[in-house]
């Protein structure tokens, strides 16, 4: 993979990015190449219709939309693109993200937007949901994706023999 950015992460406000970081994280765990930038559905619209409409020829392939709040970044982004455009709910409101999830997840039929979990599980999975897009036509990608299945599964057993232990322990005293 060469280093030109194939996924593009947006996101509606520079208070986004401690969660949507974590998108970032796991791009870059996988060796795919991204870019990232703030912009805005409502308070910068030119700017969000300038980036998305330039995606495709400067060679992005999907695109990440990090939004809290009435959150329509993604929707919009979708709206002007063919790329496929994964949302990530955010909390930034005393609704703590169901704005956004429902924003996010409820967009009308014709103009899809794939919606991740609210939050960092979100931002992480959007990462991950990417790399499986890409890993259609890269058959290196997928042996890392499947590398990164491979080390959940050992750490979950890893975790289990500790509990396996903790149980032993707990009935000897008894
Ligand atoms: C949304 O409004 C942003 O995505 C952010 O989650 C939320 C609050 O933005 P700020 O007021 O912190 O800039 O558009």
């Amino acid at each position: 993979m060469s280093n030109r950015a194939v996924v593009g992460i947006l996101m509606g406000s520079d208070s986004d990015w401690g969660v949507m970081q974590e998108a970032g994280k796991a791009l870059q765990g996988l060796g795919i190449p991204f870019e990232m930038m703030v912009t805005s559905a409502h308070r910068t619209p030119e700017k969000t219709h300038n980036y998305t409409h330039s995606a495709v020829e400067r060679g992005l392939k999907v695109l990440i939309v990090g939004a809290g709040a009435a959150a329509h970044l993604a929707g919009v982004v979708s709206a002007i693109t063919p790329l496929p455009v994964i949302g990530v709910p955010l909390s930034a409101t005393d609704l703590k993200g169901m704005d956004a999830l429902l924003s996010t997840v409820q967009m009308p039929g014709g103009i899809p937007v794939a919606c991740m979990a609210i939050g960092k599980a979100g931002a992480k999975n959007a990462a991950i949901y990417a790399a499986r897009i890409l890993a259609l036509s890269d058959p290196e990608l997928a042996e890392r994706l499947e590398s990164y299945r491979q080390e959940m599964v050992a750490a979950v057993e890893e975790k289990d023999r500790a509990l396996q232990l903790q149980f032993q322990a707990l009935q000897n005293i008894g």
